[in-house]
């Protein structure tokens, strides 16, 4: 009976920010923590930062940020600061054996650095095993002279959407891996942690909010919207937009929208509802939750409006299907940036070209998947055709740092895939026997492509169709990147695809259209081992993953700064 775990009280302190000040400190107690089920009636014992989500860190462009963590679970932790660029402070980014080894149950570690030239919303997140799941929250950063560059909202919310399991995620993920299977769908969908109908906004007539939309779910899309409004988005991945009209908002895993939502409707009730969107092809029915979770939007002081007598209960939206690629597509390619002076604009001069598929395939059983079928293949995730795996026992930037990646990576991720195939032609890669070809038979593998200081850098994501063609949210750590071109099929090079080199959105995270492409385009300005990945977590931890080794520039203060002395050993 899980009510027999140990429960612990967690004490989260913070120190409010005030406007300009220098220094925004928490402490994160990483705790079991005793949570209502969502399906059925009791608790659940749950790791987490004091609930779901966990704290929200304000703080104005240009802080410096400090946290300290203390791990008073049962598990290894890392937190991630997802979307802070790092410059200078790549030691504290987060991801566990990229950048750090894990804090061990009973240990502490303090992360300390600057937001700097970014501004927006961004969120925090366990960066070890599957923790995110409940150990997640928002990070804000206001501008430092105060002003957004659109009319002052009248008000803001968090909006964090999040996935729920019954369970133990950290179990769930054990076993997925012994079996050789995915965890299984989750049980249900959360808005601000809460399940169906339980999350509630107050909203003023005639008011205008900015909502800070964070998708923190493991492994889903979404569709998002209000009954009776419509939005301006301001902002994505932290970096402002040109305003985009909409009424529906797609959010892949790992991605923030910010928006503003006029309260002018009939004062009155609103559901506030998110649904998924399943980009899978062919879609495995029954691999997904097909419920939704809605939320309320209340008009303060609205008289109850009734229906014969009855209370009526809140207009719902129509939500889009959950194969809606045509809606989701026109919402991904429908942003651009708002070139604000003294931002970075997109460098024209290429140093370094990519071209990396991205998908899933087959694979056999690995000895240690004591559980797994082994006549049966089971699923596994590429980048140009290699599987990555973690190391075990040093973080990639120790083994940098030391000068002795030997043993724990190797300089050679390939710049392009070892065939070219019709990578988006599940009929032709079958009868043509490429999807055989580029099925991974070895072991995953730790391969990263290092990068001259200062590099412009262009990769081209291809999705393709070996086994069934899937949307790939892939996050970059330590950079936003400039969203150059997207598309369906195959990538047909510059010539003769429309690159937009005047206004491209810039991201953190970018969902590669299912069966399709994306160009993207960043100054590896920023010494370091950065993560690129998918963020939904059954695909990174089945090796859709790589990392970019970006070299030291001429500078003292372009060089790799030496770790910090408490960093946690491995
Ligand atoms: C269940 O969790 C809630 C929220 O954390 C808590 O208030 C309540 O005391 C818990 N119930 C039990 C029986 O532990
Ligand atoms: C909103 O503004 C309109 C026009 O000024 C006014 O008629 C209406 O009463 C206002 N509604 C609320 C809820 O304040
Ligand atoms: C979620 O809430 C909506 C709105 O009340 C309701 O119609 C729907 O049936 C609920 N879905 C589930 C799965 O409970
Ligand atoms: C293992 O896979 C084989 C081949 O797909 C299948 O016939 C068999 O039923 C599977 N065994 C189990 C226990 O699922
Ligand atoms: C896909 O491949 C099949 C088999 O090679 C071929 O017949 C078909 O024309 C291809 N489809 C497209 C759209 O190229
Ligand atoms: C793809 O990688 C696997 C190892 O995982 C290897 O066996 C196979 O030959 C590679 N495919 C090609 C076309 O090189
Ligand atoms: C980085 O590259 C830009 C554009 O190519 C150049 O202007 C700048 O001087 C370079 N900086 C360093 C430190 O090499
Ligand atoms: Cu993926």
């Amino acid at each position: 009976m899980p009510g027999s775990w140990l429960i612990l009280v967690l004490a989260v302190s913070s120190a409010a920010a005030l406007a300009h000040a220098a220094t925004v400190e928490h402490t994160f107690n990483v705790g079991t923590l005793s949570w209502p089920r969502i399906c059925q009636p009791g608790n659940i014992s749950i790791t987490a930062v004091g609930g779901v989500p966990g704290p929200v860190i304000e703080a104005y462009e240009g802080d410096t940020v400090v946290v300290h963590v203390i791990n008073d679970s049962p598990y290894d932790v890392t937190i991630h600061w997802h979307g802070v660029f790092q410059r200078g402070t790549p030691w504290a980014d987060g991801p566990s054996m990229v950048t750090q080894c894990p804090i061990r149950p009973g240990s502490r570690y303090t992360y300390r650095f600057s937001v700097s030239g970014q501004e927006g919303s961004l969120w925090w997140h366990a960066h070890s095993s599957f923790l995110r799941a409940t150990v997640h929250g928002a990070l804000i950063i206001r501008p430092s002279a105060g002003a957004y560059p659109f009319p002052k909202p009248d008000g803001e919310a968090v909006v964090v959407l999040g996935e729920w399991w019954d369970a133990d995620i950290v179990l769930l993920e054990r076993q997925a891996f012994l079996s050789g299977t995915q965890i299984p769908s989750a049980d249900a969908y959360t808005i601000n942690g809460k399940p169906n109908q339980t999350e509630k906004f107050s909203v003023r007539g005639n008011s205008t909010y900015l909502l800070r939309i964070i998708n923190a779910a493991l492994n889903t899309a979404f569709f998002f919207k209000v009954a009776g409004h419509t939005f301006t988005v301001v902002a994505a991945d932290a970096s402002y937009t040109t305003p985009y009209e909409t009424d529906v908002i797609v959010i892949a895993p790992g991605q923030t929208v910010d928006a503003l939502m006029a309260a002018g409707a009939t004062p009155g009730c609103y559901y506030m509802e998110i649904s998924s969107y399943q980009s899978a092809m062919p879609l495995r029915l029954g691999s997904f939750n097909i419920d939704v979770a809605t939320a309320v939007v209340e008009y303060v002081g609205a008289a109850p409006t009734t229906d014969g007598g009855q209370q009526a209960a809140p207009a719902r939206p129509e939500m889009p299907k959950p194969t809606d690629t045509a809606t989701a597509n026109g919402f991904y390619t429908g942003l651009t940036a708002r070139v604000l002076p003294g931002r970075p604009t997109v460098p024209l001069a290429v140093d370094t070209r990519m071209f990396v598929t991205v998908g899933l395939g087959l694979s056999s059983c690995l000895p240690e998947q004591t559980s797994c079928n082994r006549s049966a293949p089971e699923a596994v995730a590429t980048m140009n055709n290699e599987s990555f795996a973690l190391p075990t026992t040093t973080s990639l930037l120790d083994a940098r740092y030391g000068k002795a990646p030997g043993g724990v990576y190797t300089n050679d991720f390939p710049d392009r895939p070892p065939v070219a195939f019709d990578y988006t032609n599940a009929t032709g890669l079958l009868a043509g026997g490429a999807a055989a070809a580029l099925s991974s038979t070895g072991r995953p593998t730790t391969k990263v492509r290092a990068l001259r200081y200062n590099a412009t850098v262009e990769v081209v994501l291809q999705n393709t169709a070996l086994l069934g063609r899937e949307s790939h949210p892939m996050h970059l750590h330590g950079f936003n990147f400039f969203v150059l071109a997207q598309g369906f099929g195959n990538y047909g090079g510059a010539a003769s695809e429309q690159l937009n080199l005047v206004n491209p959105q810039q991201r953190n995270t970018i969902a590669v259209p299912t069966g399709g492409w994306v160009v993207i385009r960043f100054v590896a300005d920023n010494p370091g081992m950065w993560f690129m990945h998918c963020h939904i977590d059954s695909h990174l931890s089945i090796g859709l993953a790589m990392v970019f080794a970006v070299e030291d520039g001429p500078t003292p203060d372009t060089k790799l700064p030496p770790p910090p002395p408490d960093l946690p050993r491995c």
